[in-house]
């Protein structure tokens, strides 16, 4: 057990905080925060210490070995079904907070008229989703292990049976309505909070919207930005592409907005204050991908500009997390300790070292990393350890401008993605491949150096031909997006605004600040464009800086004080800006279209809870 000190700033009185990480349901000494946090402690980070205590950390020993490859992964990744949400004629999707049928105390919903006209949702002008927080108690992460708890978003499969996590398939120029359900126990012990925002990285999504760190809600609970708690919280995802304002919806652009800003893999996880790393390692994450014209989702589809990338069950997401379990096999995490936990199992859409049988075929996978801290840096392996090659199509979600092919190795931070197109019919049936991670790391703050062979993290098994009559028509075209890079004349006319992410008493700050949700760090006029020249003058640690709803684009890289190339992958729009040690990243970014309050953090979600994230506020 161990206790911490407040924030210094923090008007809390709650000073006995309890650790509670330890999972195995035989511990008698777990404590939820939140049993002893009042309201007024929430408006605050309460996990905070003023400085590391070795004697205080928790060092969990190795987590048990596993035998490998004992768990299949589907062949195909289906998409969340929709719900109907005008069954309950009480809580039809509306523009403000349906607060008298408990719907927490949200913002209205921006621009929603222009979107929808009437003040409540008419059936057909949007896909409506509903997912639900819940404890699952049976989950597997590897047979080895004893069946647990995660929480986990949960939807319903097309023959109504549960959906963990589901892939949520949109499509530009048809908004999503999105209802989620706070459906965790308030009395849980162990990591984690049951209070929850949900934030989908990197949408173009109004801040009401945008799973705001200080938006969480519960059923008694509300964060310190929302007006009141309840049980459900809706979400509009317009799903125009950035820039509404400056390429207003026409017959001619019937989306709304510049096509040349569309994103495709994004993913879903909690964002609740303080608690996003312990909430997202608790299992709260998904794929939402996102399909335009261009990016069609369909292989034969016969619009000559489509870019027929490999679709269906070939168009595949991989989300990898590392995981920590205790001599039991029970998953644990340390919420408390601002350097938190690396795991050393990683988790593969949930499952450790599992199976995925593909055919002889291209295929479109989409690499997350999904935290909590670790790096990766992956290549695609044969049995003897042969680096493979494969084509490098998106980063962070944006189509590259043309392909890089040719390409072995994918580095992650977290929150970072990358599309990979791998061609699976040069080998022969039967070859076994793997998915390896070369980069080692030894703590939460960064990683170290490249060393093969690596770890095995996924076996592939290319272990079909492609059944009798169909034929592969996907392909990799040599121009993917157009890409809209800033002016010179743009470039020179942009405020210049420095960030600097630094560590303070054994804590997280941007520019000398730990998180304050409350108030705002910079105010940035809507419609404008900026420079944020964002830096880390330390040599000890790495941070895979996140801005919340815009991309930018890097326009230079310096390592201790030199310019660095900036490398071909992260030459298209990102939304995550790997700073490693004593580097300094300056980007060119617009802030369009949905005025608000917004975060950019650390995305190594350890740092971001202690608490290296500053809000800006995007202002009319
Ligand atoms: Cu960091």
């Amino acid at each position: 057990m161990k206790k911490k000190e407040n924030h210094p700033s923090s008007d809390s009185t709650c000073d006995s905080l309890q650790s509670n990480t330890l999972d195995s349901p035989t511990n008698e000494s777990r404590r939820s925060f939140f049993k002893t946090a009042s309201a007024t402690v929430l408006a605050a980070p309460i996990v905070l210490t003023s400085s590391r205590s070795e004697a205080q950390a928790i060092d969990f020993p190795p987590s048990p070995p596993t035998t490998p490859w004992l768990t299949e992964l589907p062949q195909a990744v289906e998409p969340l079904v929709q719900t109907d949400l005008f069954e309950n004629p009480d809580r039809i999707p509306q523009g403000s907070a349906n607060t008298s049928y408990e719907e927490c105390g949200r913002n209205q919903h921006q621009r929603w008229a222009e979107f929808f006209g009437d003040f409540q949702l008419q059936p057909n002008q949007a896909d409506t989703y509903e997912l639900r927080v819940q404890a699952v108690q049976d989950h597997v992460f590897h047979p080895d292990y004893p069946d647990q708890l995660v929480w986990n978003y949960v939807g319903k499969d097309a023959n109504g049976n549960p959906y963990h996590n589901p892939t949520i398939h949109a499509r530009y120029g048809r908004p999503v309505l999105l209802r989620l359900y706070n459906e965790l126990p308030a009395n849980h012990n162990g990591f984690g909070t049951p209070e929850i925002s949900l934030h989908l990285h990197n949408l173009h999504t109004p801040s009401e919207s945008d799973g705001f760190p200080g938006d969480y809600f519960s059923k008694t609970k509300s964060g310190p930005t929302l007006s009141g708690p309840g049980e459900y919280k809706d979400q509009f995802y317009p799903n125009v592409y950035a820039g509404l304002d400056e390429f207003p919806k026409s017959a001619s652009n019937p989306v709304g907005g510049d096509r040349r800003e569309a994103l495709g893999t994004l993913w879903y996880h909690d964002h609740c204050l303080d608690f996003t790393a312990a909430n997202a390692t608790r299992g709260m994450a998904g794929f939402y991908l996102i399909y335009d014209a261009l990016d069609s989702g369909n292989e034969n589809d016969p619009n000559p500009s489509a870019l027929r990338l490999p679709s269906g069950a070939y168009d595949y997401p991989l989300a990898f997390q590392d995981k920590r379990f205790d001599a039991s096999g029970i998953q644990v995490f340390d919420q408390l300790d601002p350097e938190g936990t690396l795991g050393d199992k990683i988790t593969v859409n949930g499952k450790i070292e599992p199976v995925l049988r593909v055919a002889r075929r291209k295929y479109r996978l989409r690499l997350l990393n999904a935290g909590p801290s670790r790096y990766y840096e992956f290549y695609l392996v044969n049995n003897a350890n042969a680096a493979q090659t494969f084509t490098y199509i998106a980063n962070d979600g944006n189509l590259l401008p043309q392909p890089i092919l040719n390409q072995n190795k994918v580095r992650l931070g977290v929150a970072e993605r990358a599309d990979i197109v791998v061609d699976f019919s040069r080998y022969g049936l039967g070859t076994e491949l793997y998915i390896v991670n070369r980069l080692q790391q030894t703590s939460t703050r960064g990683p170290g150096n490249v060393q093969a062979p690596g770890s095995r993290i996924l076996k592939i098994i290319v272990d079909r031909n492609l059944p009798a009559g169909e034929v592969d028509n996907s392909r990799v075209p040599s121009n993917l997006r157009p890409i809209r890079r800033p002016t010179a004349a743009e470039i020179a006319s942009a405020p210049v605004r420095s960030w600097v992410f630094a560590r303070k008493n054994g804590l997280w700050t941007i520019n000398d600040r730990l998180v304050n949700v409350n108030s705002a760090a910079a105010h940035v006029a809507a419609g404008s464009y900026e420079i944020w020249d964002i830096s880390n003058p330390s040599n000890g640690w790495s941070h895979p800086v996140h801005i919340h709803f815009e991309e930018g684009i890097i326009l230079q890289r310096f390592r201790n004080g030199t310019a660095v190339a900036i490398p071909t992958h992260e030459r298209g729009r990102k939304d995550v800006y790997n700073l490693g040690p004593s580097e300094r990243v300056r980007l060119f970014i617009r802030f369009r279209d949905f005025p608000g309050k917004y975060v950019m953090h650390c995305h190594n979600m350890i740092h971001e809870d202690h608490a290296m994230m500053v809000r800006f506020d995007i202002v009319d």
